[in-house]
């Protein structure tokens, strides 16, 4: 999200690290590519009244966030549970901690260690199990925790944003290929389907103009495991196209963003996944570009999933019915703009809203659960083994588009035949209800896998 007085053709992702909450003051271009640190996680704990919390926040230096008023809940990042625990008896707090769940971190390969490793193929899925909802969240906040026959079969979703890396163990079962092509070793060097593209075998890397879309970053990782991982995906038999439209710091430019576009569109994607969003002020020839991309995908069929928004710089969500971002406010009706509600179905801090232009809720995670867990960057580099797998927490709208992508590959693999705005239309009435998103959101409601299905 670029704030005010950015180069509009700046356009970001959308995920807001979890360390970084406590500093919400931060522009995105110093969040991008920052790392995250261990037990960043906010506690919540039940205090008497507000003033208590504020005043132990003043005094001690931490920050606080109410998270339901009438329960006292009170989420505390910036101090750990251990500490917070000394001044409770001081505050005359009424409940102990209740939850404290540190940032699951796994030591991925810095960005600059990913190399263009081709895609070595399908490892042996592990699919989900019982014990999935045990360790994803939000799967039982949607009722998506036990699937039924309908798990994405046939659907292709293409993820647009830093890349997918496509040899985890995880997604690598879910890989679209394209049968005219080959790469790496077996590479040719011929455009044998003449689209254009030489080599084009599982997606490609717009970026770097190359046939290796693999992440340099690990959002465009992080979102594909929540749509379509094996283990912990919405869909998890999805296909998953991967294409590299953002650098490894997250940022990209409208221009290169619309041939990611084009080219899922061209590849038969059923539904391109954009996590990422600018704000657009004046309709330049690049944001009528766009637009007409978007547009375009009617007629081959193809539903977007995009972010709403993190809250630009402050980080504290904005509404979008005032300031639009784009691609979630594309006046389309093959576009589903996404919020991102916290566990408790409540609309996050960071999250942007707009009656009119966002049209529905998903998790997004918020600092007391961590954030979403899904896929990361690796260990390795090269074919991975199951040993190899790696998963981390992120959160942001970035994260809630992905989940409504997921539902959207299950409703295509019940209903083949559906068009993009009758699997628009079946997401959007069929949520929960939310009464705090009532003014905020279009369809005042979060996403509900069961009740889509039903
Ligand atoms: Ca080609
Ligand atoms: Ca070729
Ligand atoms: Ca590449
Ligand atoms: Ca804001």
């Amino acid at each position: 999200m670029g704030h005010k007085g950015n180069n509009m053709k700046r356009i970001s992702l959308l995920v807001i690290m979890s360390a970084l909450l406590a500093s919400c003051g931060k522009e995105l271009a110093q969040i991008q590519g920052a790392p995250q640190s261990q037990n960043q996680a906010g506690i919540i704990a039940s205090c008497t009244t507000k003033e208590v919390a504020q005043s132990l926040a003043t005094t001690h230096g931490f920050k606080y966030r109410v998270i339901n008023k009438k329960a006292k809940l009170i989420e505390f990042v910036g101090i750990s549970s251990k500490e917070l625990k000394k001044l409770l008896p001081k505050a005359k707090l009424t409940q102990n901690i209740v939850y404290d769940k540190p940032v699951v971190k796994s030591d991925q390969f810095a960005a600059s260690s990913v190399s263009n490793t081709p895609f070595y193929g399908a490892h042996t899925p592990s699919y989900r199990n019982s014990q999935s909802a045990n360790y994803f969240d939000h799967l039982s906040q949607i009722e998506a925790a036990s699937l039924g026959q309908y798990q994405g079969q046939g659907v292709t979703i293409a993820i647009v944003d830093t890349g997918v890396y496509y040899n985890h163990p995880h997604l690598s079962p879910n890989i679209k290929t394209n049968p005219s092509e080959s790469h790496g070793s077996n590479a040719d060097h011929i455009d044998n389907d003449g689209n254009g593209l030489v080599d084009d075998y599982a997606g490609w890397d717009f970026y770097n103009n190359d046939a290796y879309p693999i992440d340099d970053n690990g959002h465009g990782t992080h979102v594909a495991g929540l749509a379509a991982g094996t283990l912990g995906g919405i869909a998890p038999k999805a296909k998953i196209l991967p294409i590299k439209v953002l650098n490894s710091q997250g940022s990209g430019d409208l221009g290169t963003i619309a041939q990611g576009i084009l080219y899922a569109i061209d590849m038969n994607a059923d539904i391109i996944n954009l996590s990422l969003g600018g704000n657009v002020s004046t309709i330049t020839s690049d944001v009528q570009n766009l637009i007409n991309v978007v547009v375009s995908g009617k007629s081959h069929n193809t539903l977007m999933i995009t972010a709403s928004g993190n809250g630009g710089s402050d980080g504290v969500g904005d509404c979008n019915d005032a300031a639009p971002v784009y691609p979630a406010n594309i006046n389309s009706n093959n576009v589903i703009s996404v919020g991102a509600v916290n566990s408790f179905n409540r609309l996050t801090s960071y999250s942007n809203f707009g009656q009119n232009t966002v049209h529905i809720a998903a998790p997004g995670g918020d600092s007391f659960t961590g954030g979403l867990l899904s896929t990361d960057i690796p260990y390795c580099n090269g074919p991975c083994n199951e040993d190899s797998h790696a998963y981390t927490n992120k959160m942001g709208t970035s994260m809630a588009t992905p989940i409504v992508s997921g539902l959207a590959a299950l409703i295509k693999s019940k209903y083949p035949n559906y068009t993009y705005l009758q699997i628009r239309e079946l997401i959007l009435n069929t949520g929960v209800y939310s009464s705090d998103l009532d003014g905020f959101i279009q369809s005042k409601s979060v996403v509900n896998v069961k009740n889509a299905l039903q």
